[in-house]
This record gives structure tokens, sequence and C-alpha cells, in this order.
């Protein structure tokens, strides 16, 4: 049974705020932090049951808001082989975190005892970790005392990026097996990255450093960590890596500034040189934004697509029998899916990194990036089998098989890591004598424009066809088309977002300044459609 004496005893100490409604959305809860007290607690309570369902596996719990500000904050759960949580669990997340009192609470857990079948005498592990927000630590306590609660065994990873996290969970089960992912440690992440990384290189010459935008967060230390095991291979100049500094993180620097203002952050002005490379991680080093300035200091951004564009070219040249497949977003640039979709199988999924992992799972080898960054490329497990098996019949093919078998070690399998991809991205580079100026001329991008809205409610959007079309308000994506229809090159859609509270608008034109003008009037069509507060119209 469940031990309902101490977890009163401790829900107690967590009671939830009244009127707030949480919602286990696209990346967990995420909110401001100082309501987030009682979802960490239960989510504690939650990750050792997922736990004993899963026969003592250990579940992995990050704690972070990624890029959003720095009073946010978030929490997921972390599946056994490293991937998001089930989403049939996000229900069971959203009721227990809502019960309104600690009676309300255990009645809720019973219920999804019993919903689930769970075997309750079975052991429980969890292992968390958190990035640099200063709300962090207590925060941490919180889920603490609900892994204590249920008796289960929590393992602290300390502070650290969010693909670390996944990459402990699943190194910590498949520990001693066939499947094994490399040692459970962060020490064991490095090594593996790091060796990958430098037999990739091995005939490369060493490149002009790279800069680093750290975004003042998590991903400064663990960036000047993987330095020290580059140790020179890859020289890096880490940027805005003040971590302790308040109100740093995420703020005019990191890879949403950089995605969503289309601009280099202010701080690296004169930092960067013309034909330098630099790049943005965002709070918890998942998404990567690579960009450069010309010879006129012109800023150009290379974003998830170009990303996924580079990525997937080098590995069909690598080998051309694989089914080499590419998922993307809605916000997909038009160019990039042109581009992409003249060469290769292309799929559009909706936002969240969870959506587009599973749809990659179908290819021998699936690339996966949304355009803010995030983003892997998966390697199925008989195409992993076939890299070990395979026997090579000609020199070039011994070298293909051997970059293929490093860069599977490289590319974090288990989730988006911006630090895994910017080896990765540096390694295709390498190979193909790119500066900047060339990869960003594979395709160009089509002009386009990002805003959002805060409107009163907006769980009244509900969307279809991959976040395309939006079927709710009735009406308003008539009104939408009949604005795109108006605009050479239009395309535009608008979804709720699943990480703030705001409605997203995303709109392409053939002329910067049409993609410009058409987002702000179809934000204009949410503004006047929904309503908000005066004081924060379209921006
Ligand atoms: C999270 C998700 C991403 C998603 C992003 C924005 O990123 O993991 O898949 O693209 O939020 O989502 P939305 O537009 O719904 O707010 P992160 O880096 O913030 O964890």
């Amino acid at each position: 049974a469940l031990p309902v004496e101490s977890i009163r005893a401790l829900a107690d100490l967590h009671p939830k705020p009244a009127q707030v409604r949480f919602q286990y959305g696209t990346a967990g809860f995420r909110t401001i932090a100082s309501v987030l007290d009682s979802v960490l607690f239960r989510v504690g309570v939650l990750a050792a049951l997922r736990s004993k369902k899963l026969d003592g596996k250990t579940i992995g719990v990050m704690v972070t808001a990624s890029h959003n500000p720095e009073e946010d904050n978030g929490v997921k759960l972390v599946d056994p082989r490293g991937e998001m949580l089930d989403t049939s669990w996000e229900i069971h997340a959203t009721a227990l975190s809502n019960a309104q009192t600690t009676d309300n609470f255990i009645s809720e857990l019973e219920r999804v005892v019993q919903t689930l079948n769970i075997d309750l005498s079975k052991p429980a592990h969890v292992v968390y970790a958190r990035d640099t927000r200063p709300s962090g630590a207590s925060l941490v306590a919180s889920l603490e005392d609900g892994i204590k609660a249920v008796g289960a065994e929590g393992r602290n990873a300390g502070v650290t990026t969010t693909p670390i996290l996944h990459y402990l969970v699943r190194a910590i089960n498949t520990k001693g097996t066939k499947e094994s992912y490399g040692e459970d440690s962060e020490e064991g992440y490095f090594l593996k990255l790091t060796n990958a990384y430098k037999k990739l290189v091995s005939t490369r010459e060493t490149p002009e450093p790279l800069i680093i935008d750290c975004a003042n967060g998590v991903g400064a230390p663990i960036a000047a960590r993987l330095a020290e095991y580059l140790g020179g291979t890859l020289p890096l100049v880490l940027e805005n890596a003040s971590i302790t500094t308040p109100g740093a993180l995420n703020n005019a620097c990191g890879a949403d500034y950089v995605k969503t203002s289309q601009k280099l952050p202010p701080s690296l002005a004169g930092r960067l040189q013309p034909g330098q490379r630099g790049c943005s991680l965002d709070g918890d080093a998942d998404r990567l934004m690579y960009f450069y300035l010309d010879e006129r200091g012109q800023f150009h951004m290379l974003d998830g697509d170009k990303i996924a564009a580079l990525v997937a070219a080098f590995i069909v040249e690598l080998d051309s029998q694989m089914k080499v497949g590419v998922v993307q977003t809605a916000y997909a640039n038009g160019a990039s899916t042109k581009y992409l979709s003249e060469r290769l199988p292309v799929r559009c999924v909706q936002t969240g990194v969870k959506h587009l992992h599973h749809a990659a799972e179908h290819y021998n080898i699936g690339v996966y990036f949304e355009a803010n960054g995030h983003g892997t490329v998966l390697f199925s497990p008989p195409t992993q089998d076939l890299l070990q098996t395979y026997q090579p019949s000609t020199p070039a093919q011994s070298t293909a098989l051997e970059h293929l078998r490093n860069l599977n070690q490289l590319i974090n399998q288990t989730v988006g890591d911006a630090l895994s991809d910017m080896l990765l991205v540096e390694v295709v580079l390498a190979h193909k004598a790119y500066s900047g100026t060339e990869w960003d001329s594979l395709y160009v991008d089509l002009p386009n424009r990002l805003v959002k809205v805060v409107v009163a409610d907006r769980n009244q959007f509900k969307t279809e066809d991959a976040e395309r079309q939006l079927v709710s308000p009735v009406g308003l994506q008539q009104k939408i088309n009949e604005l795109v229809r108006r605009y050479d090159g239009g395309r535009s859609f608008v979804r709720p977002s699943g990480t703030e509270d705001v409605v997203r608008v995303y709109a392409e034109a053939s002329i910067k300044a049409q993609a410009d003008e058409l987002a702000f009037r179809v934000a204009g069509l949410v503004y006047d459609e929904c309503g908000g507060n005066p004081a924060t119209r379209p921006k």
C-alpha cells in the first residue's frame, strides 16, 4: 500500500497554492518559480511511481525552465531510455499537480496506482538535476521530499545540462548490458563525446576558435569542462558565462534571443570578428544556434533548419544506402523544407521534441531539428547493429563506416543536446572545409517573423495539421488565410505556446518588410479576436 502517513506529513509542508492551475505541457511543468513548490514535491512522488511501474528502472527529473526568463522554473520527467515521459502519463502528472488539498492529492495518488496497476512493492530509483536558476536549490529540496515520501532512492546529479541528465538516465539503465550507453557520470559523457570528436577530426587541421554564448546559464560551466576534455582540438571562447549575476540568464543573449530577434547578442559586439564562427546555447543547453558576421559586419544566423540541412547532407554522402529522413515542425523555414525535400523524405510534426523524436525513430537515421535549434540525429537499433557488424569491402567504405560509428557516439541519442550538436557541426564544417558563408549558402532563408501575443486564455487556441491550421477560435483561420493570400510567398500560422503563457504567431513572405507586416497583422487578428491585457499588445 501507499505509505500514506509519510506522504501526508511531507505533503502538508508543500501545499498547493489556491487558484493556480498547472499543466504538464510541451516541456513538463513550467511557470513562475514562486508557485512551483507543491508541483516539485508531487513530481518526486510521481517519478517514484513511474519507476515502480517500470520495475525499478531509474527515472530522471530535470528542474529547469530552459529558455524562459530567470524568474520562471519548471520540471520535466525523463523515461528510462533517456526520452521524454510517455505522453500517456502527462494527464496523471497534471491531475496530481492540481489536487487542492493533501487529502485530494492522496486520493488522486490512489487512483493513479489503481488505474495503472502499479505494484508498490517494487523498488524505485530517481536521478535528478537542475540548471543554474536561483530558485533551483529550494525546488530540488521539495522534489527530494517527494522522493523520500514514498521511500524511493534518489541520486542528485547536481547542477548540469538537460541533455546530460538524459544521458545519465540512459547510462544508468543500460549499465552492464549490451546496450551500455556509457559511464553513468558527467565524466563518462565528456569522454564519450570528445573521444568520438577527436577521432572524427583526426585528419583535419585545428579550426579557428569558436565563440560560445552560454546564455549566462549552466552551459557555461559544462562547456568549460568540455573544453578541458577537448584539450585544444577545438579552441572554445566562452562568453556570457555569468551564472551568478542576478537577472542575467537568457537576458539579451542565448539561443532563443538569437532566433527570435535574429540579431547578435549585444554582449558579443566587438568580440565576434567577421568570418569567425559563433554559437548560442539556451538556459539548459539543449538548443543551439550558429551565426557569423560577413565582411561587411552583417549578421547571419544558422538555425536548426540550417543545422539539419548541413548534417543530413553529410550523412547521406557517407552512406547513400541508409534510409535517412528529416523531421521538422511548422516553424521550419519554407526554403529549408524545399531544399531538404528535394533530397530526402521530410515530415512535419507538431512542436515539442518528443513529437520529433518519435517521428525520427521511423528512419534508419532520423535527423530532427526544430528551427529554434533543438534537435539531434537518431540511429535506429537495427542501424546501430549494422554499423557494428558490417564488413567494408573498400577503403572508402571502411572510412565511411568508421565515421558513422563515431557519429553514433558523438551524437546524443536521447534528446537534443547543444554541446553534442555543436561538436557535430564542427565535424561537418571541418570535413567539408566550410566557413559559415558556405554553410549558409546551402539555401537562402525566406524572410520570417515570430511574435508573441498575450491573450486572456491561450487554451482557447486549438490546432490541427501539425499546428498549421487553427480550428478554434472558429473562423479565425479563415481570416488568416485571407490575409496570407495578399502576400507574395506568404505563410503564417498561430499556435498556443506550451512553455509560456502566450500565443505565438509565425509569418514568412518573400520580402522581409512583408513578413514583418504579415506577422503583426495576424497578431492583430488574434488580439482582436481574444482581447487580453491592453498593456500587452503584440510584441
Ligand atoms: C521547449 C521544447 C521545444 C519547443 C520549445 C518552445 O524548449 O522542448 O521542443 O520548441 O519549448 O515551445 P513552445 O513554442 O510551445 O513554447 P525549451 O528549450 O524551452 O525546453
